[in-house]
This record gives C-alpha cells, structure tokens and sequence, in this order.
C-alpha cells in the first residue's frame, strides 16, 4: 500500500505555492496526497500580485481533517499557512485529538495582504499552540531569528545556533533554511535533531528566491517521513528535491518564478 501524507494548508491557485506544491511533492515522491484547506489565496494582478486571502471556516477545516483521517491511516502530517488565530485554534484542536507520529511545520509567518497587528497575533498563536504539538520545523531565515529570540543571523554558524535554540525551546528537529539570504555561493541548510548538527548544502541556483520552494521542502521531509525515512534522511532527499525544482522552474508572469517538482527523479 501506498503511504498517505496530509496536508494542513493554504490553497494558492497559481499552482507555485501551498497545498498545490505539497501535492506535487507528496506525487513526486511516491506519496498517496490528501489535503485539508486553510484559506484560500489568489494573486491579484491588479494590484502587484497583492495576496487576496480569505480563511475557510475553522468547523470546515475540522471536518476536512477527520475526513482524511477516516478514510487513511494517516501518522504524519504537514502544516501550512494557517493565517488566523481561530485557524490556529481549530487545528491545534484537530491535531491534539489525533496521534500522528510527525508533525512536520513550516511555520508561514507573515501572511501578506494581513494587517501587521492580526499578523502579530496570529504568530503569537502558532507559537503558543501550534508549535508544541510540532516535531519537526523547517524555518526560513526570517522565522529563524523570530522563533530563537537572536537578534541576527549572518552566517551558516548563526543559523546553527538558531536551529539549537529553537530545538531546545521547542523540542522539535529543525531543518532551518539560508536560501538566498546568506552570502556565499551555496544555500546551505541547517540540521539539528538534539544530537547532530548537519549543513546541507548547494550551489546556489540564481540570487533570487523561487515561489513554492519553503513549501517544497516541507512536503519533501513529510512525504519521506511517511514512508519510514529516517529525519535526517528526509532531509537529505528535501535538499534534493527543492534544489531540482528550482533548476526546473516555471517561468511566471509574476516577479518570482515558481518551483517545478515533476523533473525530479528519486
Ligand atoms: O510560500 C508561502 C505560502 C504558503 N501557502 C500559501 C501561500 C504562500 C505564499 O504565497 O499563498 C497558500
């Protein structure tokens, strides 16, 4: 049988970002793909590709879990853009009734098109209420400095320590991601599971930052953790799959290009 991985996320219609990328990957990589939408974004192209977001019910996102869930034998999970406080609620809820053995978070900070105050809150929320429940997070450079407390992080040695300061205030494994924002030729990711602290590195591919890549990367270690890999392992095969989609990106006729994960080849 083929292994079942969840998605808890945000829809993008464009295809380059959200649930759409985490289906692809989960796809790409041998998965059996279910979804349970969070809110819905559309670009609008009025208004330099601003993010129209509208949240889906918290009841509606409930029923969509124990939907999957009672269909599959589900034991790990993504999360994606949640957006609200009451979304943050019902799926910490969801969440907390189940027993799945990874819950992987990509912890989608700033939601564009929000206001800054309901952003500050709906961070405070995923921290408080998501990210206990979390076992594995994978944080840009941005959510790296907000989730360790540092006031900087300049180098792969920052990012390092960002990784052990989040593992030990969360106890989760982290995969935190350099991308582009670091300087120097490789975007370099940091792994730290408590004991080992592994950098996973690659040529970077252009200095611009590719749509979907984040989210790539989370379904990559979901979709792998589903079917027994290791952590690090997953990790591993992530770093891959992100690094071939942006190689094989799709042109947009937004600023930002977007990840292709169909090339990939395990
Ligand atoms: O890449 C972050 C992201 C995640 N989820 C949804 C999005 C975006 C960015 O646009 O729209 C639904």
């Amino acid at each position: 049988m083929t292994h079942v991985a969840l998605t808890i996320a945000g829809s993008e219609a464009s295809g380059g970002a959200g649930a759409q990328t985490d289906l692809k990957t989960f796809h790409q990589l041998g998965t059996f793909g279910s979804a349970a939408l969070t809110c819905i974004v559309s670009f609008d192209p009025h208004h330099d590709w601003a993010h129209r977001f509208v949240p889906v019910e918290p009841q509606v996102i409930q029923d969509q879990i124990e939907a999957s869930t009672a269909v599959h034998d589900i034991d790990t999970v993504k999360i994606g853009m949640l957006g609200t406080p009451a979304t943050i609620d019902a799926v910490a809820g969801s969440l907390s009734e189940r027993d799945f053995r990874h819950v992987v978070l990509d912890p989608v900070l700033i939601c564009k098109g929000q206001e800054a105050g309901a952003a500050l809150d709906t961070d405070n929320a995923l921290k408080q209420h998501i990210l206990p429940l979390a076992t594995f997070v994978t944080p840009n450079h941005f959510e790296a400095l907000t989730l360790s407390g540092m006031d900087s992080i300049e180098s792969v040695e920052d990012l390092a320590e960002a990784a052990r300061r989040i593992h030990e205030t969360y106890d989760v494994i982290v995969l935190a991601k350099g991308g582009v924002v670091l300087d120097g030729p490789d975007a370099v990711d940091v792994f730290y599971d408590g004991q080992q602290t592994v950098h996973l590195s690659s040529p970077k591919i252009g200095e611009h930052r590719v749509s979907g890549a984040g989210c790539t990367l989370a379904a990559a270690v979901t979709a792998e953790l589903a079917k027994g890999a290791a952590p690090l392992e997953a990790a591993r095969v992530a770093k891959a799959i992100v690094t071939s989609s942006i190689e094989n990106r799709q042109e947009c006729h937004t600023s930002f290009d977007a990840v292709f994960q169909g090339v990939y080849q395990r």
